[in-house]
């Protein structure tokens, strides 16, 4: 059966001739036996609540998982699916993609990522069994990891985190094939890898990845032990390719004619590329058919439940809740109108939003009482309380940000964790792999410009709220007052498809909103459209001032100073700009009119501000890192201010 799975391997990459067959041949066995003896799961029903979740986090051993996938007989891959492998249209990418798969829990090929997110989606199942029990959540995350997924940094975060919140439920099968690109792993490292695992407390095994009754003996001894647990399978890269095998050659290269015949006679494989002998097809199939027994236990132990109301409703879509949720609170500001700062504005949003969507779980990197993200609702996520709601990730950006994406991707629950938003770059890249995701996970990211103040450029950020704009279906809000804050909360928790981030400011801001809102539904959210008129100008419009953030009352500032002028300014909000370039051309048209001077007004790069604005506005930014000293001064020093703006629009207009 294993034999199997390296035959489609070579063969689909020598058809591509591009592609990995190293890691799929060498952990052939050890998938055979997991996918055999160990992974439950329906093929029928790939989304089955219930099931347990397969990360190939060593996602360039695609083909492992497409040929698993199709053997046991998912409704895809089809066999023409792995015929064209890595080919357009093909739901066989060069990665496992989630978004093309039903079968595959997540994107993987950023080394380390996929157990990161295998961390998160292990604390999911927790968190659900604590609620739900055992007959309805009882599963466990096994991922497949390389070298490369073992020496990436976010692997001492993720296991940081797992073993402190002893996981036994997730298992981590190590490709310990001491090979990575450029040669042997002992080229670039002399590290004990399990003696690293066990300092983070978790428990190691090590097995002889070709020896089927070896590597169960070392996967029951990691089901029996507490611990998350790490099974060092001793492999041979490209296993059956007699002539390259155990070495690099074979991680990333086709094997060629020559060798994939030698391989046909070294395994004793006589079928065609892309032919399975009816017997074996036949094994592999009757184990795919076993899963649905398990399922229809599961269905039925879930229909004889009391709790089955709740946990439906626990996995369904927050996407409607969101608005509801919030509708009192923001009649409220709208009365009150506070001067609050917008992280903590988003603080009293999530008071609301966490009491009536059991799904959010929230968290921080070691940044609680500055990200303002935790509520009264959200008790501490444990070892030894996983009904919590509020996960301390520590000081581990990165691997906060992959778990939330692994959290999100479980179901059941849906993810928001804050940190500085200038460490944003930290977790970047899970911040991407959110979007090409569709994960819904929200991030906090407060302290937003040089109105952070005092802690100086380190901690200030300039081209971040922009260059997180450039990344594709992420929606980044930077809100201007508490009202906005919270709509922004509503429309990140409605597009569930698309990850949000949330810009917050340290320092207060004034209301900017009020007027109008008292009657204020999800229907009527201004924000929904990206951006909206704030304030109309009275005299003739020659201006229209756009402003994010806690730069929008600098803007009704210099509007005031235009319009005892003379000069009619209207001002915009735009608290998300991929929404308002979403918005219909006759709506940012109206916006935005051509026979207006357009103005930007963002304390951050102005690279990107001329799609707004047009190549003939003025972008008021800061285009250099910022300094230490209080916000007051820092924005009059760098020319936030209807004293420093009003001087350049008049210049502009040739006055
Ligand atoms: C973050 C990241 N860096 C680099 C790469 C490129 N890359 C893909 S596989 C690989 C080597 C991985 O070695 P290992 O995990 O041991 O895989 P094996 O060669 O054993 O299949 C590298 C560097 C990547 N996919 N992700
Ligand atoms: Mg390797």
């Amino acid at each position: 059966m294993a034999n199997t799975i390296r035959a489609l391997s070579m063969d689909a990459v020598q058809a591509a001739n591009i592609g990995h067959p190293g890691m799929p041949m060498g952990m052939a066995d050890v998938a055979t036996v997991l996918w055999s003896d160990y992974l439950r799961f329906d093929p029928a029903d790939p989304k089955w609540p219930d099931r347990d979740r397969f990360v190939l986090s060593a996602g360039h051993g695609s083909m492992l998982t497409y040929a698993l996938l199709h053997l046991t007989g998912y409704a895809q891959p089809t066999m023409d699916d792995i015929r064209n492998f890595r080919q357009l249209g093909s739901p066989c990418a060069g990665h496992p993609e989630n978004f093309l798969l039903e079968g595959v829990e997540c994107t993987t090929g950023p080394l380390g990522q996929g157990l990161a997110m295998a961390v998160g989606m292990a604390i999911a199942e927790r968190h659900l069994n604590a609620k739900f029990g055992d007959e309805l959540v009882n599963h466990r995350t096994w991922a497949i990891a390389g070298d490369g997924c073992m020496m990436e940094g976010i692997n001492h975060e993720a296991i940081g985190l797992a073993g402190h919140l002893g996981l036994g439920n997730l298992i981590v099968l190590w490709d310990d094939n001491r090979i990575t690109i450029d040669g042997a792993v002992s080229l670039s490292s002399s590290e004990d890898v399990p003696e690293r695992y066990r300092s983070a407390k978790w428990h190691t095994v090590s097995c002889d990845g070709h020896d089927p009754a070896d590597i169960r003996r070392a996967i029951d001894e990691a089901l029996a032990d507490p611990r998350p647990s790490l099974v060092a399978c001793q492999t041979i890269i490209g296993k059956g390719a007699p002539n390259k095998q155990g070495t690099s050659s074979v991680h990333g290269s086709p094997l060629g004619a020559d060798e994939v015949a030698a391989a046909r006679v070294e395994m004793g494989w006589e079928a065609e590329p892309f032919v399975v002998p009816a017997d074996i097809l036949a094994d592999w199939r009757a184990l795919g058919a076993a899963g649905a027994e398990a399922n229809i236990a599961w269905q039925a132990r879930l229909e004889a439940s009391a709790k089955k109301a709740d946990f439906e409703q626990q996995l369904s879509s927050v996407a409607d809740k969101a608005a509801p949720a919030l509708q009192d609170f923001i009649r409220g500001l709208a009365k009150d109108q506070p001067k609050v700062a917008s992280r903590k504005a988003s603080e009293m949003a999530l008071g609301p939003l966490t009491e009536a969507l059991p799904q959010l779980i929230g968290g921080s990197a070691d940044l609680t009482g500055s990200n303002n993200t935790k509520t009264s609702a959200t008790t501490p996520l444990t070892a030894s309380s996983y009904d919590g709601r509020y996960l301390y990730y520590g000081i581990r950006e990165f691997g906060m940000a992959a778990a939330m994406n692994g959290l999100s991707l479980h179901g059941g629950v849906v993810a928001y964790g804050g940190t500085f938003l200038v460490f944003s770059d930290y977790a970047r890249n899970a911040i991407r792999m959110s979007a090409l995701q569709e994960t819904g996970v929200v991030y906090v990211m407060t302290h937003d410009s040089i109105g952070l103040g005092e802690d100086g450029p380190t901690h200030q950020p300039v081209e971040h709220v922009m260059s997180l704009r450039l990344i594709p279906n992420l929606n980044v809000y930077r809100p201007a007052d508490a009202i906005e804050t919270a709509e922004c909360w509503a429309l990140a928790l409605q597009t569930t498809e698309t990850p949000s981030v949330l810009a917050l400011s340290r320092q207060n801001l004034p209301a900017v909103r009020g007027e109008g809102d008292a009657e204020w539904t999800g229907q009527t959210n201004r924000s929904a459209k990206g951006g909206y008129l704030l304030k109309p100008a009275t005299a003739a419009r020659k201006v229209v001032l756009v402003a994010t953030g806690s730069e929008v009352s600098v803007a009704v500032d210099t509007a005031k100073v235009l319009e005892e002028q003379g000069i009619g300014a209207d001002v915009v909000s735009m608290p998300c700009v991929e929404l308002f370039q979403q918005a219909d051309q006759a709506y940012r048209e109206e916006l935005l009119p051509a026979d207006a001077l357009i103005v930007s007004i963002e304390a951050g790069v102005t690279l990107g501000w001329q799609a707004v604005t047009g190549a003939n506005g003025l972008n008021i930014g800061l285009d250099r890192f910022g300094a230490s000293a209080p916000a007051e001064v820092l924005f009059k020093h760098f020319g936030f201010s209807a004293e420093a703006i009003v001087p350049q629009i008049l210049a502009k207009l040739g006055n």
